[in-house]
């Protein structure tokens, strides 16, 4: 299990955004938004595939802004666990109940380039650890220190993580997983950013820089989402 650890000083601003989940049009338009420069970081904390039409275009996105020399870790999602799990085990189904039929149709049968993304999504850290600022997809058992943490529960935890305000560690944890279906980040208690915008429903992608607070949030027209999602599902 990969934790990476991070100084936030090394770094002028700190986004952090979640579930970007194939809409690659909200991915442009965010990195556009914030202007994300060298001396920058960008912590994308999981789920940039399914549901949205394309998943493959975000992953090579990602990998070529990082080439240009902009500073992206991206951290492992649920979403990513269940495209491994489907792949190399052959757990389809769960896949497929959660919108991983349009990531495979944005591979197109290419399955030379979704072997080698594969890979990348392996290698993905569960976690980063900014000090202060602890950036994860799902959450943390609240009863447990960061060591105790296992990846599983750091990419899967819902319930016990979202109804427990308060938890052992003395980090703030940043997370995804959860969406908050009025399109926007929320503060859920003095440790707890909660930044899952609800893409595949809301339309909206949100970020937020760690130093300044400063919230951003890239949306598509939810009647459009909702129509493309309809017809998606007729053929
Ligand atoms: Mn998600």
């Amino acid at each position: 299990m990969k934790i990476e650890r991070l100084n936030m000083e090394d770094y002028n601003r700190i986004w952090v955004t979640s579930d970007i989940h194939g809409y690659h049009n909200l991915f442009l338009e965010l990195i556009d938004r914030i202007n994300l420069d060298r001396e920058d970081l960008l912590i994308i904390a999981g789920d940039s595939c399914d549901r949205g039409a394309d998943s493959f275009k975000i992953y090579e996105e990602i990998a070529e802004l990082q080439r240009r020399g902009l500073n992206i870790i991206h951290t492992f999602g649920n979403h990513e666990d269940l495209m491994v799990k489907a792949i190399e085990e052959g757990n389809i189904f769960a896949w497929y109940r959660n919108g991983g039929r349009e990531t495979i149709r944005s591979y197109d049968n290419n399955y030379t380039e979704l072997e080698r993304h594969l890979s990348i999504v392996k290698e993905m850290p569960i976690a980063v650890d900014l000090g202060r600022y602890f950036i994860v997809h799902g959450g943390i058992d609240p009863e447990k220190s960061i060591e105790e943490q296992t990846s599983y529960e750091m990419t899967w935890i819902r319930d016990k993580f979202i109804d427990n305000k308060l938890h052992k560690t003395d980090k703030v944890v940043v997370y995804g997983h959860t969406p908050n279906l009025d399109g926007r980040i929320h503060f859920v208690s003095g440790q707890k950013i909660s930044i899952d915008c609800g893409s595949y429903c809301t339309g909206v992608v949100g970020a937020i820089e760690l130093k300044s607070m400063r919230e951003v949030y890239v949306s598509t027209d939810k009647l459009n989402l909702f129509i493309n999602h309809h017809f998606r599902y007729r053929d």
